[in-house]
């Protein structure tokens, strides 16, 4: 995958605007702050493609990005606190739209490697699961684990998603890059 390739092409609000032009689709979720847009900027070796610290919440939209033939799916994110209700409906109905398009190839699902995944990250995992689409989860801010205690983090996380040999779990650093190689080969075996 030819990373230089990449473009944002449009966001979709409701489901008539999701792209089926047969390309593969690789979808990214995450909890809101949780470093999914610079999980992607890493990825694409970029600064400012995939927007970061935006108004976390603010955008119940899905972000299209075409690399290299490949479109890279950045679904809202999930579990901000003050986002209001109706926002909340607006999130889970578009959700809801997405995973029941078909059009989806292969899920990150990506969660913070100093924590226990929430509630939330494992109803959105559930949601690819349902979706039969390769699962592969990124712990990402791996920068602010302790060493010693890596480990431990990500069998928490492991444990807590109920991640199979299938699925695959990526210790990553938006921040110093750990992981970058490993994700952009998994999503290159995948497409
Ligand atoms: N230390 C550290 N900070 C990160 C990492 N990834 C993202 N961040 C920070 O976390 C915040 C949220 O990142 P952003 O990419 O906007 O998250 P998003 O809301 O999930 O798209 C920003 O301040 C980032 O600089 C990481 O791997 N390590
Ligand atoms: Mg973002």
């Amino acid at each position: 995958m030819n990373i230089h390739k990449a473009e944002f092409v449009k966001s979709a609000a409701g489901a008539k605007d999701f792209l089926r032009d047969g390309r593969p689709q690789l979808a990214f979720a995450g909890r809101s702050n949780v470093g999914k847009s610079s999980v992607i900027n890493r990825l694409l070796n970029r600064k400012n493609f995939a927007r970061v610290g935006s108004t976390p919440g603010k955008t119940v939209h899905v972000n299209y990005f075409l690399v290299d033939g490949v479109w890279l799916v950045d679904l809202p994110g999930y579990g901000y606190a003050k986002v209001s209700q109706s926002e909340k409906d607006r999130w889970g109905r578009l959700m809801e739209a997405y995973f029941r398009s078909g059009l989806i190839t292969a899920g990150v699902l990506i969660v913070d490697a100093r924590h226990a995944p929430t509630g939330d990250d494992v109803t959105m995992l559930e949601w690819f699961r349902s979706s039969g689409c390769p699962l592969t989860v990124v712990a990402n801010k791996l920068d602010k684990v302790k060493k010693s205690t890596r480990e431990e983090c990500l069998g928490i996380i492991r444990e807590k998603l109920q991640l199979t040999e299938e699925d695959c779990l990526i210790p990553f650093s938006a921040e110093d890059g750990t992981g970058r190689d490993a994700l952009l080969a998994r999503l290159e075996a995948l497409t």
